[in-house]
């Protein structure tokens, strides 16, 4: 009988090949693909989530929880597409215009994926024109923004802008190492969040 504990364990240690290996033992044994994604791969990532963030692990860690997370999503998704199971919310996500840093932005995706939220991520160098575009043509409930450079901030707000304009209603997280609340407030951001996990908990409060 599959082990859910045992998938969170493989999830926190990073370790791929068990956590696929439950995960389609789990499926075969006919168990819920909503219980396999909660009790397993979303209690795993939670862990994770919550040692980042008391600084008991670090970007490395959290990367490899997440690649086996996602290695284990690949075989469930047919599954949750089957069953129904609705994600959190979805989440598009983009570095703005001017700035190519990524490492960052990709993390945030991988712990809200982990977290059960649907996420599309549009990549670095993304100009206002094209987050309106992507938000009329995807219907996500957030948007997020990240800039890691002081020149590349004033992008975000042109993004916030532009989506006002354009009269869809999202809300905007905003983020990366030159942000702060204070700037958020400034340009009329939904919420700053400083790291990953917290732009994990920032996402689940502002769709509440
Ligand atoms: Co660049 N770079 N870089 N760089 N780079 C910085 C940011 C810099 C601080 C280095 C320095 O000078 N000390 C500096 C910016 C200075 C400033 O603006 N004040 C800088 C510079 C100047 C540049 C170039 C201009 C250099 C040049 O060409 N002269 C150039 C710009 C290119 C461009 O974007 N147009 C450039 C290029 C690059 C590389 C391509 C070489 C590479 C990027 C590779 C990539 O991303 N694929 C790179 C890197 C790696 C860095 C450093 C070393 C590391 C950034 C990183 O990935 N950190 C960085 C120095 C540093 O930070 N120590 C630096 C790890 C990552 C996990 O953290 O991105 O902060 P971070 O994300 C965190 C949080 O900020 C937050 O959560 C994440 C996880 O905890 N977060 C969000 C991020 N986005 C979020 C979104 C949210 C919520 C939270 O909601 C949506």
């Amino acid at each position: 009988m599959a082990d859910l504990k045992v998938l969170s364990e493989a999830v926190i240690k990073g370790d791929q090949k068990t956590a696929v290996e439950i995960t389609r033992q789990a499926i075969g044994e006919g168990m819920a693909p909503a219980m396999i994604l909660n009790d397993g791969l979303i209690a795993g990532m939670n862990v994770i989530g919550v040692r980042f963030k008391a600084n008991q692990v670090y970007i490395p860690e959290v990367l490899i929880a997440a690649r086996a997370m996602k290695m284990a999503m690949e075989v469930l998704e047919p599954k949750l597409v089957e069953a129904g199971v609705k994600p959190l919310g979805k989440a598009l996500i983009g570095t703005v215009q001017g700035d190519l840093h990524d490492i960052g932005k990709n993390l945030v995706a991988m712990m809200l994926k982990g977290a059960g939220f649907e996420v599309l991520d549009i990549g670095v160098d993304v100009s206002p024109e094209k987050f309106v575009a992507k938000v009329k043509e995807c219907h996500p409930q957030l948007v997020g923004l990240s800039a890691l450079l002081t020149t590349t901030m004033s992008a975000m707000e042109k993004v916030i802008h532009a989506l006002k304009d354009a009269g869809v209603p999202v809300k905007i997280m905003i983020g990366g190492a030159p942000v702060t609340q204070a700037y958020a407030d400034k340009i009329g951001a939904s919420g700053y969040a400083a790291d990953a996990a917290s732009a994990v908990d920032l996402a689940k409060s502002l769709l509440n």
